[in-house]
């Protein structure tokens, strides 16, 4: 019989990514979505036909118990969640409920109406925070958002109940990972769309915060395999998923702005209100417990993932290779 899996945050980056893994293996998928006045589905709509939508909030406890009555799954991924860094300085109370207690009430509806099924948690790099550079499994937390707290107390609520109630319950502690299809506020999604937009004439110049913070970036693609791989071993654990390479943001954008022949330096200009309150000057992660234990490793190199993201916002942008649509937005 075919495996039942249900992904909160499907309509994000990486539900939908891994919505076409799961689909190619035959899996049987719900997906839950919450009520929006315009419906966003741009992101699972080649395959929106294939998965069962379930109306349901991580701030609404009653509606994980019907969506996890209703999907009686196997596995459960929770990829939702107030994602954007920025945002949780501005919204800190809603970060924590969303990000955090989010987390509990999932694990409480697996706790009551499915506890054979097994539980991804979406945790990230960014509870290391302010440690030094590698982080791996033993690295000390030093979460520096209410984004990367919200995100340490999710992590302790999925070991805490993995402990407590014996659910197979696993954290991916995974790294930066960008696409296409990331969202437009993230620094490498705003560099390569404001190339394309500046190579099409759209735009004369992108404005950035901090330039020098150093990032892990791998892409999604590959980055949903490990989660998926880390519900089909034997016994629950947690494991950092990362390419082991940091750049910064400046070698990111010289390496967009180089792709398309052009000097970063001539449209880059610093805005103090990309700045964050407290930032992360580096993380990198070592990856080699995945490696070992799930056989996980990156498939995509820094340089393919810059192109392939400037080449879709060009193709968005483009009527041909030497014409550009103007005023398309993004
Ligand atoms: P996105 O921001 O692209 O997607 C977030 C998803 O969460 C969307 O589907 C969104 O729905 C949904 N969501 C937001 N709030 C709620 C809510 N209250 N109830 C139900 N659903 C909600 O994130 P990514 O795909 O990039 O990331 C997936 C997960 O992995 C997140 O938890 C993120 O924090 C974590 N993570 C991401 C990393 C990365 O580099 N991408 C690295 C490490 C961790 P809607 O479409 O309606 O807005
Ligand atoms: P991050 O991603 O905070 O690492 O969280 P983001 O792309 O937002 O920032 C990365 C770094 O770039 C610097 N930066 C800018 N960032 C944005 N967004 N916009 C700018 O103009 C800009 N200029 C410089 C930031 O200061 C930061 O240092 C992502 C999210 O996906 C989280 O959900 C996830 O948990 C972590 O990655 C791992």
């Amino acid at each position: 019989m075919a495996k039942a899996a249900l992904i909160t945050g499907i309509t994000g980056q990486d539900g939908s990514y891994l919505a076409e893994l799961l689909l190619d293996n035959g899996y049987e998928i719900y997906g839950l979505i919450r009520r929006l006045s315009t419906p966003n589905f741009t992101r699972v709509e080649h395959v929106a036909d294939r998965i069962t939508f379930l109306e349901g909030d991580l701030t609404d406890q009653s509606s994980l118990n019907i969506a996890m009555q209703t999907a009686q799954p196997d596995e459960v991924y929770n990829l939702a969640a107030q994602s954007f860094v920025a945002t949780s300085w501005n919204q800190p109370v809603l970060t924590g409920d969303v990000t955090g207690l989010g987390v509990i009430r999932i694990l409480e509806a697996i706790r009551q109406f499915s506890p054979d099924a097994k539980f991804y948690q979406a945790s990230s790099s960014e509870m290391f925070g302010a440690a030094e550079s590698p982080q791996n499994e033993q690295t000390v937390f030093h979460p520096r958002s209410p984004y990367a707290v919200a995100k340490v107390y999710g992590y302790y609520s999925t070991i805490n109940y993995k402990e407590s109630y014996n659910l197979f319950a696993c954290n991916g502690i995974l790294f930066n990972h960008e696409s296409p299809r990331r969202g437009i506020e993230f620094v490498t999604k705003k560099i390569t769309d404001g190339v394309a937009r500046i190579h099409c004439g759209l735009s004369k110049e992108l404005r950035l915060g901090n330039l020098d913070a150093k990032r892990d970036w791998g892409f999604a693609g590959d980055y949903v395999r490990a989660m998926w791989l880390m519900l089909q071993q034997d016994k629950p654990d947690d494991y950092v998923i990362a390419t082991g390479e940091s750049h910064s943001v400046k070698e990111f954008v010289d390496e967009a702005f180089s792709s398309v022949g052009l000097d970063w330096q001539n449209y880059v200009k610093m805005d103090e209100r990309f700045m964050r309150p407290a930032d992360v000057p580096e993380l990198r992660g070592d990856a080699s417990k995945a490696k070992n234990k799930l056989g996980w490793v990156p498939l995509t190199s820094f340089k393919e993932l810059v192109s392939m993201m400037v080449e879709q916002d060009l193709i968005k942008y483009k009527k041909s290779d030497s014409d550009c649509i103007f005023g398309v937005k993004p």
